[in-house]
């Protein structure tokens, strides 16, 4: 069942090691069908690893890990299993649920149980996090479920090599694991072990190509179905579904009709006929993934619809099969004026779509960016995920670091993520997690590519791996999460010094998200990158082009006014309090005051520094960091794996030069703008 695992790719969280404390253990396994087969090939796996041994009959010498689907315990089991299930029934509040698990240690065995047979798989993978700790000390049941229905990843991989974009539209680990310059790739072992990683932290669906769907890519949905197909079977042995981007001009560049207006006869006809071809083939299949009317793809304005409408038409064809549509809220404007000050990118999504809410299908999930603008640094949380209420809107994260280093740079997004999912709407409102975890769940680009350490620097793992347990927990740490990533992914106990190791990765990884932050563009102005590339400094790149991301910074000052008193009035988008503490200068955080306001360079911060010095000081400090992080990093050599080592050694080199770069553009840019020198008499070139 579970294929080899390759063996020209580096394990990540799942090494051999991980899987000791389960593997030298006697188990029993107790359910038959579906992803119980799986679990059982973990566990001989990890048994022939580690010398224990599997049954699947409760007959035998005393097991001392016992992994049970509930309904289908039967009398003759060992006696804990049964006290097991005992305390279960006053602990677990209700059943565990399609994906739920519970863990419990009696006397000397420690029993897994779950209702389904994904929570089997689940829990077994939660024994790999607590590793000997689950068979210490005896614990009464404890259930665990996860908080979003939906965990998603979206591949925004490509079939075709696009002359611009590449295999992988802003992927910076290598080729796609899925698709090779227009075919599908054969190695699937690749694929395999990606499921294998994903189940392991609970991510449960995967899109499979990317949202700007070309030519080529538009065909997966009928004739290259197949394609679609085998992926499907690489990712259903470990619970997860597949889900497709289409192109809402399907119907005319796939079948020839005369229009793709949802409101036509023909054209819901030929979805719902579509999509029943692909249910006969792909029985489990996800759904459907749409990027309309943005950056170029069709979408149903060109019909005089709105995207309830759109979004509404691939629902209905979708709902007799059970699937759902993730309809992408990323609707705005790029062929703006850079003169008209009136349009405002940031408002977009919510003025196109809040209005919509109540009109949705219960298949349609709209699905979000946590910002209003575009995986920047730094943004305030988009006002679109509170305001439609009647509506299941998934939020969506950027694992693939775009804007946040490419991959080239530490950047730990965990910090960041945690922050936009505790965001609380003010008393009685929802926080962002708890609107996601209502509705549609969490979804996010994926990192991954072909390179041997799946995401190019190797540290980047760690930002696929605390994703997906967000979206299983949102209240865990982003600490307590790194923690679990470098236990099982350097298992330090087997290094020589594992203090050193486990405190240098904190070092390094912590505050790495902020550390970036504070060499790159300030205060949540965004942008100021290469453009196209997105990557390193260009201050005025953007500044006057037609993608609406603008800093207007001149002689006097910098910032967006985007206040109802003089801007362009987002800040009326928000519920209470936001809309006032976004208002005013005064009451604005000083980590998004740009994105809200233009303020003069000598405007005080609440850190009690001038605009200007706060831009000088957190350059000069950022680089700082990245040196220390340098230093930090060449203390781990024998600690950590060699290839590992030369690998993040190379990624640092790259991100100090480019820190300084970019720590040198923006001082000497502000200081050429502004005049004012620095309080402490550094260069500012
Ligand atoms: O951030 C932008 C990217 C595009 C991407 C788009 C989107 C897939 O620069 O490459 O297109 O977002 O989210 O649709």
């Amino acid at each position: 069942m579970t294929a080899p695992a390759p063996t020209d790719v580096h394990p990540a969280w799942l090494p051999p090691e991980a899987f000791r404390a389960i593997g030298s253990r006697h188990c029993l396994v107790v359910g038959a069908a579906g992803l119980i087969d799986t679990v059982v090939a973990e566990v001989e796996r990890a048994c022939a690893e580690h010398g224990g041994s599997v049954r699947r009959k409760a007959e035998g010498p005393p097991p001392s890990l016992v992994l049970a689907l509930v309904p289908a315990v039967g009398d003759g089991g060992p006696a804990e299993l049964d006290a097991a299930l005992a305390d279960l029934e006053t602990a677990a509040g209700g059943p565990l649920g399609a994906e739920g698990y519970a863990l419990a240690r009696h006397g000397e065995v420690t029993v897994l149980l779950a209702d389904q047979p994904a929570g089997l798989l689940y829990g077994l993978f939660h024994l790999t996090r607590l590793g000997e700790t689950a068979f210490g000390a005896p614990y009464a049941a404890q259930p665990y479920r996860p908080a979003m229905r939906r965990r998603m990843l979206d591949h925004w991989d490509n079939v075709d090599v696009h002359p611009v974009m590449g295999q992988v539209e802003r992927g910076y680990a290598g080729g796609s694991i899925f698709w090779q310059a227009g075919q599908p790739r054969r190695d699937r072992g690749r694929v395999r072990a990606y499921a294998r990683l994903l189940a392991a932290v609970g991510i449960n669906a995967v899109t499979v190509n990317n949202v700007n769907v070309h030519a080529t890519e538009a065909r997966l949905l009928t004739e290259r179905l197949d394609d679609v197909a085998e992926l499907a079977d690489e990712f259903r042995p470990y619970g997860i579904r597949v889900h497709l981007s289409v192109t809402f001009a399907a119907p005319v560049v796939l079948a020839g009709l005369p229009t793709a207006d949802p409101l036509d006869d023909a054209v819901r006809a030929w979805w719902a006929e579509t999509t029943r071809a692909v249910y006969a083939r792909i029985p489990d299949f996800g759904g459907y993934v749409v990027k309309a009317d943005s950056e170029g793809q069709p979408g149903p304005f060109s019909y005089g619809r709105d995207h309830a409408d759109g979004a509404n038409l691939l629902a209905d064809a979708l709902a007799p099969h059970g699937g759902v549509v993730h309809w992408r809220a990323f609707v705005y404007n790029h062929r703006q004026d850079w003169r008209d000050r009136t349009t405002d990118r940031a408002r977009a999504a919510f003025d196109h779509f809040a209005p919509l809410d109540g009109r949705f299908r219960d298949n349609v999930i709209v699905q979000v960016k946590h910002g209003p603008m575009d995986f920047q640094t730094r943004e305030p949380v988009s006002p679109v995920i509170t305001a439609m209420p009647g509506t299941r809107m998934a939020v969506e994260f950027q694992v693939t670091q775009e804007y946040t280093g490419q991959q080239r740079h530490v950047c730990y997004l965990a910090p960041w993520w945690s922050e936009v999912l505790r965001f609380g709407w003010g008393d009685d409102g929802d926080t962002v997690a708890g609107v996601a975890a209502g509705g549609g769940g969490l979804v996010a680009v994926s990192n991954v590519g072909d390179d041997p350490f799946w995401t190019g620097h190797p540290l980047a793992q760690a930002n696929l791996y605390a994703f997906g347990r967000l979206a299983w927990d949102p209240r865990l740490r982003p600490a307590e999460l790194l923690d679990e990533w470098i236990e099982l992914t350097f298992h330090p106990d087997t290094s020589a010094d594992p203090d050193l190791l486990r405190r240098t990765l904190h070092e390094i990884m912590d505050d790495s998200w902020r550390t970036y932050e504070r060499y790159t563009a300030p205060l949540g102005v965004g942008f100021m990158v290469r453009p196209g590339l997105h990557y390193g400094p260009d201050v005025d790149g953007y500044e006057y082009s037609r993608w609406g991301t603008y800093h207007f910074a001149d002689r006097d000052g910098v910032g967006v006014d985007r206040s109802r008193a003089t801007g362009t009035g987002f800040t009326g988008q928000y519920p209470r309090p936001w809309s006032r503490v976004y208002e005013s200068p005064e009451t604005c955080p000083d980590e998004v005051l740009l994105f809200f306001h233009h303020v003069p360079y000598e405007h005080v911060l609440h850190s009690g520094r001038t605009v200007i010095q706060h831009i000088y000081d957190t350059h000069f400090d950022g680089v700082t960091e990245v040196e220390a992080a340098c230093l930090r990093w060449k203390s781990l050599v024998g600690l950590v794996d060699a290839a590992v080592h030369a690998r993040v050694t190379e990624r640092l080199d790259e991100q100090l030069r480019c820190a300084r770069e970019w720590r040198d553009q923006i001082n000497a840019y502000f200081h050429r703008k502004s005049g004012v020198p620095d309080a402490h008499g550094r260069p500012l070139h």
